[in-house]
């Protein structure tokens, strides 16, 4: 039978999260057919999967959300200044009905497969449903931090009690009345979910391998009066959002903290810990993620406030990073976290010294003993980055799979497009600011960048655009480079996929700020896409 020469969509979007969901409305409103593909049995992405209890963004919900649309701005009100997930969840899909999103939109499909086809310009999409369908156009929309890292501990498999992760957390809830808990992992998800649970349970131990720095978010709810400033201002404040360093608006630090004496260092990290805001301490001088000496003093302030809200020294201790620098980990917002262990029936168990051995029937063993518990929270993140892409099958030109490509790391130009697998774009994709900015707004403007490039396309009668091998060999080394005149590189953690046992070891985010980012994709479309090609 002879193949149509027209894919039966122009786009399919994967994943209905803030970045599907964002690219869906717009592709739309360009014209295009689109169908945007979604594994889960609801859109919300992040905000669907993630329910365990204190699951809370980290970013003021006023800021995280959508600039595109100033009546949303105005109609939509946040109940608190950090959002909770069901309220995330509620935005968004307020956001699909109003927009009318839902009817291009099928859940419970997962995309599985995806073959580029080199002769007409199109990719051929499987899912887990069977379907098979044509787009000239993909858009992988699969966020940065869903691809779940399952535990790698012996024994798993074995236990006999309740396993749950905190990214796959039954809908109905979970009630952890009376029951004798395990958390393994203390990234934010343990940190936002060990407050809870030590509130249900009758025993709450806490496995602990790298300790992390929290800072009080100060959450509190949102008065009428706040809420109708911030309306008022709205407008001014999205452009300042979009110009800004990270996507959220402050003013960058142009002073050393070695330049500053003890007691004005201790001021400011005083004001920026006063101040609830998860990058605080990193916008008190310009040197805390480049400079080791400058760092530690903030690290050393974080430690001091550990051990006066602490009240067991040796638990404060073991709470306490030592050696990891301030912030090359991302920090966590502490809403009772570091209280919770004054709780008699909350421990810490310092994996650095006693490892665990195995995951047994009965509960965690580790090198000095064996913990019996009933429930095992599972807090131990993300194949980040690059985990939900890899997860394709991706085929692109010749034959080469993304998986292949990408085997000693991520590679593409912008971190939009990877050579190779033309029409194939990447929200959030692996070396954009993504995680290390307001992830919508970063968002934005990959999905504004993306939807002008294919008007500009459509426009000229093309049906091809990828990068070039150049290009991409440069942005890989660019990104790198910048990555190198920080203290991040070093670290071991999802930001260099140390995380992910036999992940390479890349620094997988641009570190120069989304406002160099945005001007250097601006110029990049300006230039007549430089760096792509292009092709009928
Ligand atoms: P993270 O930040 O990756 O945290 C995972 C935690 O689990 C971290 O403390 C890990 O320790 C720990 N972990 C992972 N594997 C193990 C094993 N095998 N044994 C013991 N401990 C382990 O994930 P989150 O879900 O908390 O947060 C992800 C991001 O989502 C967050 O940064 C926000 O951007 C939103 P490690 O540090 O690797 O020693």
């Amino acid at each position: 039978p002879s193949r149509p020469t027209v894919p039966q969509f122009d786009a399919i979007v994967v994943g209905a999260g803030f970045s599907g969901l964002y690219q869906l409305y717009r592709l739309r409103e360009l014209g295009l057919s689109v169908r945007l593909l979604e594994a889960c049995v609801d859109i919300g992405g992040t905000w669907h999967r993630n329910r365990y209890p204190g699951a809370r963004c980290d970013v003021e919900s006023t800021s995280y959300s959508y600039s595109f649309s100033p009546e949303l701005d105005q109609e939509w009100e946040w109940s608190e200044r950090y959002a909770t997930q069901p309220e995330l969840l509620r935005y968004l899909q307020h956001v699909a009905d109003r927009f009318g999103l839902r009817q291009d939109i099928t859940l419970r499909t997962r995309v599985t497969r995806a073959v580029y086809d080199e002769d007409r310009h199109l990719w051929q999409v499987g899912t887990d449903t069977g379907e098979r369908l044509t787009a000239r156009f993909v858009i992988l929309a699969t966020g940065c931090m869903s691809a779940v890292k399952e535990p790698d501990i012996p024994g798993a498999a074995t236990f006999g009690g309740r396993a749950l992760h905190t990214a796959d957390w039954p809908h109905e809830g979970v009630d952890l009345t009376g029951e004798r808990v395990a958390v393994i992992g203390t990234g934010c998800s343990g940190v936002q979910a060990i407050p809870l649970l030590a509130e249900q349970a009758a025993a709450l131990t806490v496995f602990q391998r790298t300790p992390v720095y929290a800072l009080p978010a100060h959450n509190r709810a949102l008065t009428a009066e706040e809420n109708a400033e911030l309306k008022a201002r709205y407008p001014q404040f999205r452009i300042a959002q979009r110009q800004s360093r990270g996507g959220t608006v402050f003013e960058p630090p142009t002073r050393s903290a070695l330049a500053a004496d003890a007691a004005e260092r201790a001021a400011t990290y005083a004001a920026a810990w006063e101040s609830g805001l998860l990058s605080g301490l990193l916008r008190t001088y310009n040197d805390i993620l480049v400079d080791a000496d400058a760092n530690e003093t903030v690290a050393e302030f974080v430690r001091s406030k550990i051990r006066s809200i602490v009240t067991d020294p040796e638990t404060a201790e073991t709470l306490s990073p030592r050696g990891l620098p301030y912030g090359t980990k991302r920090p966590c917002l502490d809403t009772g976290y570091y209280a919770t262990y004054n709780k008699p029936h909350v421990s810490v168990v310092d994996l650095t010294r006693t490892p665990i051995v195995e995951i047994t029937p009965s509960g965690i063993r580790t090198a000095e003993r064996d913990h019996a518990v009933d429930v095992i929270v599972y807090a131990t993140g993300f194949d980040a980055m690059t985990g939900s892409q890899i997860a394709v099958d991706i085929v692109g030109k010749g034959g080469t799979t993304l998986r292949e490509k990408w085997a000693d790391g991520p590679r593409n130009h912008l971190g939009l497009l990877s050579s190779g697998f033309p029409n194939l774009f990447t929200v959030l994709g692996p070396l954009s600011p993504s995680v290390l900015s307001n992830a919508v707004v970063a968002i934005e403007q990959h999905v504004e960048w993306i939807t002008d490039c294919i008007a500009h396309l459509r426009e000229g009668g093309l049906t091809e655009i990828d990068a070039t091998a150049d290009a991409e060999e440069e942005w890989c080394a660019h990104v790198a480079d910048l990555a190198d005149l920080t203290l991040y590189p070093a670290v071991a953690s999802w930001y260099t996929g140390a995380n992910v046992p036999g992940k390479p070891r890349v620094f997988l985010a641009y570190t120069g700020g989304l406002d160099r980012y945005r001007a250097q994709c601006d110029a990049a479309a300006r230039d007549g896409y430089r760096g792509f090609v292009t092709a009928s």
